[in-house]
């Protein structure tokens, strides 16, 4: 039975004072109640104070990004061993507005995911097709590439220790949602590929939806058999909202 999640992204959101009061409401509504795994993935500054505030609850805490690279002379990276510093369990590696506006191609992402690996860290692999691709019926052709880039480099089995988030680009930030059904049509095409690979892998790998999601339409989502939870953005920010989309994975 695969484990159900939610992941919350504040991208590049928060202060001190916003963090301490968001995490308060959520610590206090959902810590030690739920089944589930539940984390917050925070811009790299708050990691200190974020840790300190999650260390002794049952949320975990992660990266939004991190560095293909071990260590050395690349001013303004972060290395997975410094995410591991600040135990770090989970980091986003290839969401969209990274490869969109930071130009990362298929294979920097793909070498983040090892970087990640290599240090402990389990990568939430972002994967998903802009509406011009989607358009053009292009979705499980470019899904399928940002898939192979991971395996070809990591293998099959480096599945087991990631986190894959399909994230079609159209609904990102935008309220417009994939329909349940359109975003199960994906996550089916996601398990069947890995299952003609290695059918334990595509039974275990969590698959997260992400793209709008908020308190009212995270229930509907969730249902679908193959979305084990989501990756949540705008709506992590609110603790009201997070909290609900927490309680909806039940
Ligand atoms: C997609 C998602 C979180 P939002 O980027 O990764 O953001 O829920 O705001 O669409």
């Amino acid at each position: 039975m695969r484990k159900k999640m939610v992941v919350g992204n504040w991208k590049m959101h928060g202060n001190l004072l916003e963090n301490k009061q968001l995490l308060d409401a959520v610590i206090s509504s959902l810590d030690g109640l739920h089944e589930d795994l539940i984390a917050v993935c925070v811009p790299y500054l708050y990691l200190p104070s974020v840790q300190n505030q999650l260390q002794s609850s049952s949320i975990a805490w992660g990266a939004q990004n991190v560095s293909q690279y071990e260590k050395g002379a690349y001013t303004g990276e972060v290395s997975a061993s410094m995410l591991s510093d600040f135990r770090c369990q989970y980091v986003i590696v290839g969401h969209s507005e990274r490869r969109m506006l930071f130009g990362e191609n298929n294979n920097v992402v793909a070498e983040k995911f090892v970087a990640a690996q290599n240090a402990g860290i389990i990568p939430i692999l972002c994967v998903g097709e802009t509406l011009e691709q989607r358009e053009a019926y292009n979705t499980e052709q470019v899904i399928e590439q940002q898939l192979k880039s991971v395996i070809n480099l990591a293998g099959i089995e480096s599945l087991n220790k990631a986190v894959i988030a399909y994230e079609p680009v159209w609904a990102i930030g935008t309220g417009i949602t994939a329909s349940p059904e359109q975003a199960q049509d994906v996550h089916t095409f996601i398990r069947e590929g890995l299952a003609k690979q290695n059918s334990n892998v595509a039974n275990q790998v969590i698959i997260l939806y992400g793209g709008s999601v908020k308190g009212s339409n995270a229930s509907e989502l969730f249902a679908m058999p193959d979305i084990d939870g989501g990756l949540i953005g705008g709506a992590s920010l609110i603790a009201n909202d997070f909290i609900t989309i927490c309680r909806a994975l039940r």
